[in-house]
């Protein structure tokens, strides 16, 4: 496969508001972002995606713009934006904007020309269908943040099309000038000096309503093509899409290298794992870790050579892995860093969300008022309504709310962490005291930041990481091991997916072998992974 300069980048993402407030005022900035640069170059990381730091109303934090063409107040000026992209860029560190192109804020000045007047040239920007025979909502449509995905506009006398909140219409991409109007926006950042692009939801552009087809419409590669050709062909930038709905062929589709369309997909089957198939997030069941490693592995067998993989456990709407699939408690180190060696040993790009590389972990807040999540609020109110117990709605904030992994970033044991003089938007998780940066970084015991540090390291020296093919070893459900191989150079790794010791016969036959890195202090006993326990063996074989 054709190489390219981010094929062994290590993406970190930030998100802005919960990351570093600079002035007091609770709420995390661009200058905030600024100071903490160095950190983020100690780390090793090549890149930031920067969640969305644009003009907005912040119905869902930022995923509501209403101009792309600004920054939000709350997070600085164009000129903090232009100072971020130079301080990134003399660190060695690109900035990965991120775009929301399915939808706008319904503040932004297209819909609201849209909704106010139907002769208007944004007139079919949007998705406005007219009420069916009864007044009512044109189809039966779902939104994502529950209740109708329709919304009815008084002064066209019609409903508008929001997969997600009512704030946040739906742009219509079969209008050409809609995807004109997106190209200019990607040429603008691109101008700046931003180095690449994740595109919000991608996979739900092409929709195509009157069929009732909302994911991967028939036009959706087409569609990704013309913009391709349009703005991203040139410009040294590198593209994710976020692609909720992408199997292993789907994900083959964007990424494959002669089709023209991204770079990667985050594709999410493996974090569905421990939902109940057909029914909502928040409905749970144990994880089968048998099925974890058949779906990462038949991405990592189905993307081969031609695509490429996006690698994460978290981002800023997915609980912690620590949290949600290890153990935060006693074994919060050997749990984190397996889960990360797991991940940086497969072959793709990796994505570390903030606070992952420290271990800060999941939060329960005691009243539904500490949360701020949109998603969070009404599926409480829906489900409340619905006659569940608040005990239980509760429960599944704890496992699955998107607040998880929004609490500030943990620098330091001072008041709110070190995040702000101030009174934070959303609460600091009250164990900051035992996990922050200067603790994990300084303390006493072994530190989650310097195994991220290795394996980024490891990733920079080592071919066979970024390029090595993947086999997945037969072992039991408890073990995760695979093999990397790149000419004569063999990487093992083996992971217990468990806090359990469990057997695994693989060990002995590789015991001789250098260890690239292991999060014990010592040896495995022979033939057995203790709790979580991650180590990786090279061998040559010319
Ligand atoms: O998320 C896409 C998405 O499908 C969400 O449903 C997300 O997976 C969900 O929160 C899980 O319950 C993207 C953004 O990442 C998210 O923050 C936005 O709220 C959403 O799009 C709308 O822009
Ligand atoms: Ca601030």
């Amino acid at each position: 496969m054709k190489r390219e300069w981010w094929h062994d980048s290590v993406v970190y993402q930030i998100y802005p508001r919960s990351f570093q407030d600079s002035n007091g005022d609770g709420i995390g900035d661009l200058p905030g972002i600024i100071t903490r640069l160095d950190y983020i170059q100690v780390l090793g990381a090549d890149m930031i995606w920067l969640c969305p730091v644009y003009a907005s109303p912040n119905d869902d934090n930022g995923y509501d713009i209403s101009d792309y063409y600004s920054i939000n107040p709350e997070y600085g000026t164009m000129d903090d934006m232009s100072r971020l992209i130079s301080e990134s860029g003399k660190r060695g560190i690109g900035i990965m904007m991120d775009i929301v192109a399915n939808h706008t804020s319904d503040e932004h000045p297209w819909f609201q020309e849209a909704s106010r007047n139907k002769d208007s040239p944004y007139s079919d920007f949007y998705v406005f269908r007219d009420p069916d025979e009864n007044g009512n909502e044109p189809t039966q449509l779902a939104s994502v943040f529950g209740g109708s995905a329709w919304t009815y506009n008084e002064d066209r006398g019609q409903y508008y099309l929001h997969m997600f909140s009512p704030k946040q219409p739906d742009l219509n991409w079969h209008n050409p000038n809609v995807r004109q109007a997106i190209y200019d926006i990607l040429r603008f950042w691109i101008q700046k000096g931003i180095k690449g692009f994740r595109f919000d939801v991608i996979d739900l552009i092409a929709k195509d309503i009157d069929n009732e087809i909302i994911g991967n419409g028939p036009q959706l590669h087409p569609y990704i093509q013309e913009m391709y050709q349009a703005v991203l062909k040139d410009p040294d930038v590198v593209t994710v899409g976020e692609a909720n709905n992408a199997d292993v062929q789907e994900a083959l589709l964007f990424s494959d290298q002669d089709r023209n369309e991204l770079n990667m997909v985050f594709s999410f089957e493996h974090l569905a794992l421990d939902e109940i198939p057909g029914q909502e997030k928040w409905d749970l069941q144990e994880i089968n870790t048998g099925a974890l490693k058949q779906v990462l592995s038949n991405l990592q067998y189905g993307l081969t050579d031609r695509g490429w993989n996006s690698l994460f456990w978290n981002n800023h709407d997915q609980p912690r892995i620590v949290t949600r699939w290890g153990d935060d408690q006693v074994h919060r180190y050997v749990s984190a860093t397996m889960f990360a060696t797991l991940l940086h040993f497969q072959k793709g790009t990796p994505y570390i969300y903030q606070g992952e590389e420290i271990g800060m972990t999941g939060v329960a807040f005691d009243t539904i008022d500490a949360y701020k999540d949109i998603e969070t609020h009404n599926m409480y109110r829906e489900r409340l309504e619905q006659g569940y117990a608040e005990e239980d709605i509760m429960e599944s904030i704890y496992a699955k709310g998107r607040d998880n992994s929004r609490t500030p970033m943990q620098w330091d044991d001072s008041e709110h962490a070190g995040f702000t003089s101030g009174k934070p938007w959303l609460q600091v998780n009250s164990n900051y005291e035992g996990i922050n940066a200067d603790r994990d970084r300084y303390g006493s015991g072994p530190s989650i930041f310097a195994y991220y540090q290795k394996l980024i390291d490891l990733r920079k020296h080592n071919d066979v990481m970024v390029y090595g093919d993947y086999d997945l070893l037969e072992t039991s459900d408890s073990i995760f091991a695979y093999t990397r191989h790149l000419n004569g150079e063999w990487l093992y790794v083996l992971c217990n997916l468990t806090g359990e010791p469990v057997p695994c016969e693989v060990l002995q036959k590789l015991a001789g072998y250098k260890q690239v890195i292991h999060n014990y202090p010592d040896h495995p006993p022979p033939g057995e992974l203790r709790p979580y326990e991650a180590i990786v063996y090279c061998r040559q074989t010319t």
